[in-house]
Order: structure tokens, then C-alpha cells, then sequence
């Protein structure tokens, strides 16, 4: 048994966080180019507009809009037969409320998938990755207006048609139910530009604002499908399954709580209605959310084709534990715990590949559609030695036993996995700290916390033993 012949192992990025070219193009400023860095202990700051005098590590990225021929050359070395980005909704839209696209940016993403194509790599492609237009967070109030679902959705249009030859691998929001870290701000921000913490009730606020995007999503997908019917359009969904600590069953039922709080999100996106125990739950709270009749059948037409989901960690939850997490970069709820058989990076992020053949196993289950995982990886501090090399085993041993664990999903299991996109494929910038030194690459690129740095890529040692990987399609491990 081996995993399938058309398996799409490749990369994952994301253009905020790698592209660059923001100031010099036509592009217009998204949330995350008004986002300072910051570091694990210092939150990011969200400025209004783009100050004087601050650092924004998204303005340069690491200057993909001007490496991208050299950056997919080393791609195609490496074998991969996906490339996982996504297109900066403010190169197409500047402002995002304009009546046409902007063709520069339109143009450079049909070089980039072209360039890709001719490497025989298929670009898989995010519509939202945490970069909606500053213009429609700041002037409209981002997802919580309505309006802004149909700017997505124009958007999405254009998009599908212009590279309906092009692309055949879609997703509409990265990580749609981030947002439910709505206390730390980045997370409402970054996902539809909204700081819940400003509303009386930013639980509820968030949960408005989660089912307009839900509505713009599903909107997208009966578009797409319509424009060409052999798209293969997915959601995207962080995952981070949750373990009870104990067996004490207080403890099971609040893990089972906690993976609703993941699951309303492609519950509804896969089955086409929001769920029995959300509509519970907004009943019991009182919350009226504005869902019209016609809002519910485009939940119902706009399914998608597949589960693309992160995984990064594992979390425990025990139900004597109740505490303020209004920080948390990595999923923590108010009862997590450390689990005593998990070790964490340097970020305090735990490493659990077991949970990934878990987290396949619990969406396959209850979904029966095929999953792709899209991003997957270590974020370390990495040395480049004198001589050019960099020596990453921990990142290699990371990797070897998630994909050890996703092949025990597959082989054993019998979950319909489509591919594998390792995040951070050439080192970008770290979106929950907005540092650089945070590296998950292959492939080192010289840049520094502070914005200095060459630019120029070397190969990691994880770089040879992810091409052994992809040419022995996951039996060299
Ligand atoms: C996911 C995001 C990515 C990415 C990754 C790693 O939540 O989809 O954009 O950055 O996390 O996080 P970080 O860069 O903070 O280490």
C-alpha cells in the first residue's frame, strides 16, 4: 500500500506574508500591510493606515513579486507538484469597492501561475489569506457589512474567470474559524477586518460577522462552479484537535464542545446549513442573526468540493480549569492545559503528529469528502553557517512524522487525502508575530526581524530530503 500516484505534495504560502511589492505596484494596502511586527511576547500592532517611521515586515515579504522566476526554479527542483498561495485581493481591488480590476495586478498573477504551469506545478490558490482591502475593514466595517459579501464575491468572479484555464484548485478563506480567537485582535482583524473587542458582545459580533463570510463563501463556490464545472473549490479550516485531560467525563464533554466551536464552520460549509447545536446555541443567548431565506439556500448551493485544513498541534482541555487567554497565538481556550506527553517548539506550539492521523480520522469520519492538508510545519530559529549550509533536523523529524501519521490515515485508515502542502516552503514572515526569524522553509532566505538581510535563498538540509520524499512519493522517509 502506498499513497496515490496524482498525490500533491508541494508548498504553501500565503502573498501577504511572502510577496512583497506592496508600495511600488498598483496594489492597494491590506489588513496585514498596516500589521507591525512584533514578537511571541510583544503583540503585532494594528496601525491606522501605514505610519511613519514604523516597520511593516509585509511591505517586502521576502520579495517574491521580484524572485518568483528563481523561487518556482527551486520548486520544480524539489519535485513539487502543487504550489499552495493566494492571490492578494488589493492587487485585483486596491480599495476593494472599485467598479473594475486593476490589469497589473491581474497580469502578475497570470505570470506566476504561467511560470508555475510550464514547471508543471498546479497552483492551488487561496481567494482570502488573511489580507482583505484596508479600505473595506476601515470604510465599510469589513465582514460585519453585507456589502462587503458582495465585493467578495465580485472579487471571487473575477478571479475564476480570468484564470479559470489557469487554476483548477480553489479555496475560499484561509482558516475561516480562526476569528474564533476574536480577544486577541489580530485574529478578527486578519480575517475580516473587524476588532470584535470594540462590539458590546464580541462573542456574538463574531459570530455575525463568521456567517457573513460563511454567506460570501458559499456564494463564491456556486459561482466558480458555474464558471467552470470542473473546479475543485475546498474551504479551509485550522485544525486543533481537542483532547480531554482527563477521564472524567466532564472532561470528554468539553472536548466534544470545543471541536464544535471548529466544526460549525465546515459543518456548514460542507453540509450547507448551520448546525442543530450552533442554533441551539445562538437561541440560547439570544442572538438573532440576520440569515434570510435566500441567504440559506446559497449555504445550501455553494457546498464544497473538499476539506483543506492546517494542522499544526494538538490542545488539552480540562474542565476544572477556567483562565483568561486573551493572548493566545496557538488555539488555547480558557481549560487549556499542557499535556504532560507533548513537547512544544520554541513558540510553545506542541507537537503532536499522532493528532494529525486523529484530526484526518475525525474529518473523514464525519464528511466522507476528500481532505487535503494545507499547511503543516515547524517554525524555528535556523543558523546559516559560514559556509552557506543550514542544518534543520528538527524540522526534518517534524515533517517525517507527520507524513508518517498521514500515511497510516491513508493506507490504514482508508481517509481520501488529496495532497500535502508543508506552510512556509521558502521562510516568510510569521503572521501571528510578524517576525522573520520564525523560519519553516526549505529554503533559507537572508532577512532579519528587523528588515535587514540580502534577500538572497540557500537550501536547507530539510531542502534534499523533501525532494527524496516527493520522488519516492513518501516511501523515503
Ligand atoms: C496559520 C496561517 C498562516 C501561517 C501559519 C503559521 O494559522 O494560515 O498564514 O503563518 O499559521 O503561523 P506563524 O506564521 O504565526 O508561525
Amino acid at each position: 500500500m502506498s499513497l496515490p500516484k496524482d498525490f500533491l505534495w508541494g508548498g504553501a504560502l500565503a502573498a501577504h506574508q511572502f510577496e512583497g511589492g506592496v508600495l511600488e505596484t498598483s496594489k492597494g494596502l491590506s489588513v496585514a500591510d498596516v500589521m507591525t511586527a512584533g514578537t511571541k511576547d510583544t503583540p503585532r500592532i494594528i496601525t491606522d493606515g501605514v505610519e511613519e517611521g514604523r516597520y511593516y515586515p509585509n511591505h517586502i515579504g521576502n520579495d517574491f513579486y521580484h524572485h518568483y522566476k528563481e523561487d518556482i526554479a527551486y520548486m520544480a527542483d524539489m519535485g513539487f507538484k502543487c504550489f499552495r498561495t493566494s492571490i492578494a485581493w488589493t492587487r485585483i481591488f486596491p480599495k476593494g469597492d472599485e467598479e473594475l480590476p486593476d490589469e497589473e495586478g491581474l497580469a502578475f498573477y497570470d505570470d506566476v501561475f504561467d511560470e508555475l504551469l510550464k514547471n508543471n506545478i498546479e497552483p492551488v490558490i487561496t481567494l482570502s489569506h488573511f489580507e482583505m482591502p484596508y479600505h473595506l475593514a476601515k470604510e465599510y466595517g469589513g465582514f460585519m457589512n453585507r456589502k462587503v459579501i458582495d465585493f467578495f464575491v465580485k472579487f471571487a468572479k473575477v478571479c475564476f474567470e480570468r484564470y479559470k484555464d489557469k487554476v483548477k484548485y480553489w479555496m475560499t478563506f484561509n482558516e475561516i474559524n480562526n476569528q474564533m480567537n476574536y480577544k486577541n485582535d489580530i485574529f478578527g482583524w486578519t480575517n475580516s477586518g473587524v476588532h470584535f473587542n470594540d462590539y458590546d458582545d464580541p462573542e456574538k459580533a463574531m459570530y455575525q460577522c463568521g456567517i457573513n463570510e460563511l454567506i460570501a463563501s458559499a456564494k463564491a463556490v456556486k459561482v466558480g462552479h458555474e464558471i467552470n464545472p470542473d473546479f475543485m473549490i475546498g474551504n479551509m479550516i485550522s485544525m486543533v484537535p481537542y483532547y480531554p485531560y482527563s477521564c472524567r467525563p466532564a472532561d470528554q464533554v468539553l472536548a466534544l464542545e470545543m471541536m464544535h466551536q471548529r466544526y460549525f464552520w465546515s459543518d456548514t460549509q460542507i453540509r450547507g446549513h448551520i448546525p442543530s447545536y450552533a442554533l441551539k446555541m445562538f437561541e440560547r443567548k439570544g442572538w438573532n442573526f440576520e440569515i434570510t431565506e435566500e441567504d440559506k439556500q446559497a449555504l445550501k448551493e455553494g457546498t464544497v468540493d473538499y476539506l483543506g485544513f492546517s494542522y499544526y498541534m494538538s490542545n488539552t482541555v480540562d474542565s476544572t480549569v477556567n483562565k483568561d487567554v486573551s493572548r493566545s497565538l496557538d488555539g488555547s481556550s480558557p481549560h487549556s492545559v499542557d499535556n504532560p506527553y507533548i513537547k512544544v517548539s520554541d513558540w510553545g506550539w506542541g507537537i503532536d503528529p499522532e493528532g494529525l492521523r486523529y484530526s484526518l480520522n475525525a474529518f473523514y469520519e464525519r464528511y466522507e469528502i476528500p481532505l487535503f492538508i494545507v499547511e503543516n510545519g515547524f517554525g524555528a530559529i535556523d543558523i546559516k553557517e559560514e559556509d552557506g549550509s543550514c542544518h534543520d533536523p528538527y524540522r526534518i523529524d517534524y515533517l517525517r512524522e507527520h507524513i508518517k501519521a498521514l500515511k497510516k490515515a491513508v493506507e490504514e485508515d482508508g481517509v481520501d487525502l488529496m495532497g500535502y502542502t508543508p506552510w512556509g516552503c521558502i521562510d516568510c514572515v510569521s503572521f501571528t508575530t510578524g517576525e522573520f526569524k520564525k523560519r519553516y522553509g526549505f529554503i533559507y532566505v537572508d532577512r532579519n526581524n528587523d528588515g535587514t538581510g540580502t534577500l538572497v535563498r540557500s537550501k536547507k538540509d530539510s531542502y534534499e530530503w523533501y525532494k527524496k520524499v516527493i520522488s519516492s512519493n513518501g516511501e523515503e522517509l
